[in-house]
């Protein structure tokens, strides 16, 4: 089983690779964010929740997302492996995702560590704002979701760098090219 899980700050694209990493290796995504957008789309109990929190630019509750995260698991059978888009995002999140796989008998097979300047991450949000509409982006939400970032999912960093499994890989430029430096470091590991 490939289990990849995709790491960076808001707008680091994330997304982007994923959809590009489910084509060549036929994976399974689970992204919380789109996961958390359907709830609120479909006015859910968890979805009027999750928008509280999303749209201040805070993290939702471990708790939530992490009981969230082990039924969509659940829902994903017969597959090669999973692409984790945006999940862990805090230490607590991180423990619950190996004790999940370990008792299925697995592991994170890599953690992909998307870098990009903080000024690119702010311009590619608010364009993306633009097009999409995106209620959490906006410059105030974003300069939230920044330091969110930097205090409780940069940590994380640290623990898969120890553990071996941190790839960083710089996240600007082509997209082509980014997607061909993850390629190669998932071939290595497959
Ligand atoms: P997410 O949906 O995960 O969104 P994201 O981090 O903002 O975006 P991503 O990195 O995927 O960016 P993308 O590829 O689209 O989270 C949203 C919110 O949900 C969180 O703030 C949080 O509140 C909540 N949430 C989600 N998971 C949670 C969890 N585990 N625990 C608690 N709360 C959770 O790229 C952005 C833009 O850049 C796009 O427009 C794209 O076209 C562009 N782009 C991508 N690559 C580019 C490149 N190389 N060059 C130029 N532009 C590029």
């Amino acid at each position: 089983m490939l289990n990849i899980v995709i790491f960076g700050a808001p707008g680091s694209g994330k997304g982007t690779q994923s959809e590009k990493l489910i084509e060549k290796y036929n994976l399974a995504h689970i992204s919380t964010g789109d996961v958390l957008r359907a709830e609120m789309k479909n006015g859910t109990e968890l979805g009027k929740l999750a928008e509280g929190y999303i749209s201040q630019g805070q993290l939702v509750p471990d708790d939530v997302v992490i009981g969230m995260l082990a039924n969509v698991l659940d829902s994903k059978n017969d597959v090669a492996g999973v692409i984790f888009d945006g999940f862990p995002r805090t230490i607590p999140q991180g423990e619950a995702l190996e004790a999940m796989l370990k008792k299925r008998g697995q592991d994170v097979s890599i953690v992909v560590s998307l870098e990009v300047e903080e000024s690119e991450l702010i311009e590619r949000l608010i364009k993306r704002g633009q097009q999409s509409g995106r209620s959490d982006d906006n410059l105030e939400t974003i300069k939230s979701r920044l330091d969110v970032y930097k205090n409780q999912t940069s940590p994380l960093k640290e623990h898969y760098k120890t553990t071996g499994k941190l790839m960083t890989i710089k996240g600007q430029g082509d997209i082509e090219d980014i997607f061909g430096l993850i390629v190669e470091a998932v071939d290595k590991v497959k």
